[in-house]
């Protein structure tokens, strides 16, 4: 199954809106035949990559896939089928499909004699590389990731404005590394006048990496005909609206959103509980003065205050991520300061 992650992982970005599945086929020995993921929309799901990879091995052998195969004819034949068809004796899968419309292929595979696991690894892919998919499946909308580097005293640029570089190479790399996963990335207008980014993921080379996530540009704010993000290197989107429910409304079609900044927009999301994941980038780094990393996020007193639970923490290079999810009260899982008091 880690495995199989790894290769979900590879496609993570490639698949919209379908989920970044891995797969691999292990021969009637348990060695591995096959490896597959899911390819772009209207394209072979994991299974059928794998088993195709896999080839005659695959009789008598066993299936490891992060999704419950499917059980219906969508833009590709059932997994189910394919499955049953390559004569693999046992299935093993993390997620049960939580589609309508695909689900049931585990009771497929059951009824045509084939031992079938459910739930290995699932809290690992859950978490993981079907995190976005299985969060708009549930909730309609977008998961939305807020990122933001900082200093130990939470500001995001000095007292003359100068940014380059709080954290470093390390936390770099990795925020470039997982922009090529991700559907989109939204910015504020004042981002781009100020910063002017380039939005676009980069391999450690400088290059261009081949998956660019569509750059959105949010707010009624103008912006410079000649902003970087505006070229061809990348899609660009432009939402004339801040009201984070409208902006998401209008990326239905881009399940992993990654909020970029700056302080306000990250505010009125954080504000609205339109956000799903924080990861922080905390650099040891004291600069006593300078814009703060969020502004205005509606909280007037420590009553208020948003309040998140830790889901990891790494150190990469010299800083720190941390990454969080909204604290636990109310079903939708909503930031507010009614949790941990304690
Ligand atoms: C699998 N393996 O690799 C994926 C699955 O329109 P289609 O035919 O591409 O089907 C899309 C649905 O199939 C998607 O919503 C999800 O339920 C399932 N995705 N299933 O067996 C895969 N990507
Ligand atoms: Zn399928």
């Amino acid at each position: 199954m880690r495995s199989a992650i790894e290769a979900s992982e590879s496609v993570r970005g490639t698949t919209s809106p379908n989920p970044p599945v891995g797969a691999v086929i292990l021969d009637a020995d348990g060695n591995t035949a096959g490896v597959g993921a899911t390819l772009p929309p209207g394209g072979a799901h994991a299974e059928v990559s794998a088993l195709a990879a896999a080839g005659e091995r695959a009789r008598g052998g066993t299936a490891v896939v992060t999704l419950e195969p499917c059980n219906h004819t969508g833009r590709t034949p059932p997994c189910a089928e394919a499955l049953i068809d390559a004569g693999v004796a046992a299935v093993y899968f993390a997620l049960a499909d939580p589609n309508p419309l695909a689900r049931g292929g585990a009771e497929t595979l059951e009824a045509a004699g084939i031992a079938v696991q459910r739930g290995l690894l699932a809290d690992e892919v859950a978490a993981g590389p079907l995190r976005a998919w299985l969060h708009r499946q549930r909730h309609g909308r977008p998961h939305v990731t807020w990122k933001f580097a900082a200093s130990l005293d939470g500001r995001s640029a000095a007292a003359d404005g100068t940014s380059r570089w709080i954290t470093g190479p390390l936390a770099r790399a990795r925020v470039h590394a997982e922009r090529a996963k991700l559907d989109a990335i939204i910015v504020g207008t004042g981002t781009v006048r100020y910063d002017d980014p380039w939005l676009t993921a980069r391999l450690p080379d400088g290059s261009l990496a081949p998956n660019q996530p569509v750059r959105v540009i949010v707010g009624i704010g103008e912006i410079p005909a000649t902003a970087r993000v505006l070229d061809d290197a990348a899609p660009t989107l432009r939402l004339r609206t801040r009201d984070p429910g409208e902006v998401l409304d209008a990326l239905s079609d881009y399940p992993d959103v990654l909020l970029e900044g700056g302080p306000t927009l990250a505010g009125a999301f954080l504000a609205a509980r339109r956000v799903d994941r924080i990861q922080a980038y905390i650099a040891p780094v004291l600069l006593g003065q300078g814009a703060a990393a969020l502004r205005d996020a509606g909280v007037g007193n420590i009553e208020q205050a948003l309040r998140f639970e830790r889901e990891s923490v790494e150190t990469v290079g010299p800083d720190i991520l941390l990454g969080l999810v909204p604290g636990h009260s109310g079903d939708r899982g909503s930031a507010n300061g009614t949790t941990d008091k304690d």
